[in-house]
């Protein structure tokens, strides 16, 4: 039998802990957690900042204007104020952090990956046992850019969709970036979009890697439709964050506009900006998706663009395998995960 939000959360007393605000813990104080919290601290409607944690608490007290600091992600998963969790600790602290929460009860937006291996991606979903507890933090699927993309897509504009071109560029590669994160960590994001976009699963893939420093990974995948998907992601692209996509149809295409908000022309030359790093591209898209979290656990119907367990799963599930191919020679079938 399955168990809807709602239904869990009306087991404990969820939304008592202020002026019937749902009060959500922050794991995790660095760039992701210390934006997350400082999006709740501003106002997600219907939920208020109750606690922040992170193993350094002068990083996690700067982000939580009064709410409750703790230096130990579990003691806040355990705490009466917090009604929900927000994972955003590094890769590999998610899985024991999420199955805590599922533990009691509590619903919890993991950001990406789900969980570092598939076991621990397998674990979270057995445990969330279909109470559609947990959500993955997939935040490009509220991004208006490749939600008019499908759109387009779903009022037949572009036709049969053929191609998915993706580029995906870091200003520089983060200190804590090891080898296969370039696959686990950022090829993530197209992972997903490209199999919520298209409705797709991959069939094959082609993988290789660019130039000697490992920063540069060009993939290409078949999906089981048919279309093909092509990545790049470049780490260390050193002109600013950068991610552009253009879906090819048989009868048209859609390409995403520059980010920039304007255009400068001066001294002959016409100059648009390009953010630094994915937080001045996507905060709009982070916004918009915590609020849609918080309304799916007020109302008990969540939101069906928000990535599931079962998507985290599967997406890195896909990026293991591709990180596999990676070591093997580069190309081979893809099985979606059970
Ligand atoms: C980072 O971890 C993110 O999640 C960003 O969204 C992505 O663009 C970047 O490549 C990752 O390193």
């Amino acid at each position: 039998m399955t168990t809807s939000i709602a239904e869990s959360a009306a087991r404990r007393p969820v939304f008592t802990s202020g002026a019937g605000l749902l009060g959500v813990g922050v794991i995790g104080a660095g760039v992701m957690g210390g934006f997350h919290a400082r999006l709740f601290g501003a106002g997600i409607g219907g939920a208020r900042l109750a606690a922040v944690s992170d193993p350094d608490r002068g990083r996690a007290a700067a982000v939580a204007a009064g709410a409750a600091v703790f230096e130990d992600g579990l003691a806040l998963i355990r705490d009466d104020a917090v009604d929900a969790v927000l994972v955003a600790a590094p890769d590999a602290a998610h899985h024991g952090l999420v199955i805590e929460a599922l533990r009691l009860g509590k619903p919890v937006l993991c950001e990406k990956p789900l969980a570092a291996t598939l076991p621990e991606c397998r674990e979270i979903v057995a445990a969330e046992g279909g109470r559609g507890l947990v959500s993955t933090g997939f935040m490009r699927r509220f991004d208006p850019a490749y939600r008019e993309m499908k759109a387009a897509l779903a009022a037949g504009q572009v036709g049969v969709p053929l191609l998915l071109n993706c580029a995906h560029r870091n200003q520089a590669a983060p200190g804590w970036f090891t080898g296969p994160m370039i696959v686990t960590n950022a090829m993530v994001h197209e992972i997903d979009i490209a199999r919520w976009l298209l409705g797709a699963e991959y069939v094959e893939a082609r993988i290789a890697e660019v130039g000697a420093q490992g920063d540069m990974v060009l993939a290409e995948l078949v999906t089981d439709l048919g279309a093909v998907v092509r990545i790049e992601v470049f780490m260390n692209a050193a002109y600013g964050y950068h991610v552009q996509t253009e879906l090819v149809g048989r009868a048209g295409s859609v390409t995403m506009a520059e980010p920039a908000l304007t255009r400068l022309r001066s001294a002959g030359a016409a100059r648009a900006a390009y953010p630094s790093d994915w937080i001045g591209r996507f905060a709009e898209s982070y916004r918009a998706q915590d609020q849609a979290w918080v309304d799916g656990i007020r109302s008990g119907q969540p939101d069906a663009a928000l990535a599931s367990a079962r998507d985290g799963l599967r997406a890195t599930d896909y990026c293991l395998q591709l990180v596999e191919m990676l070591a093997a020679g580069g190309c081979g079938t893809l099985t979606p995960a059970a």
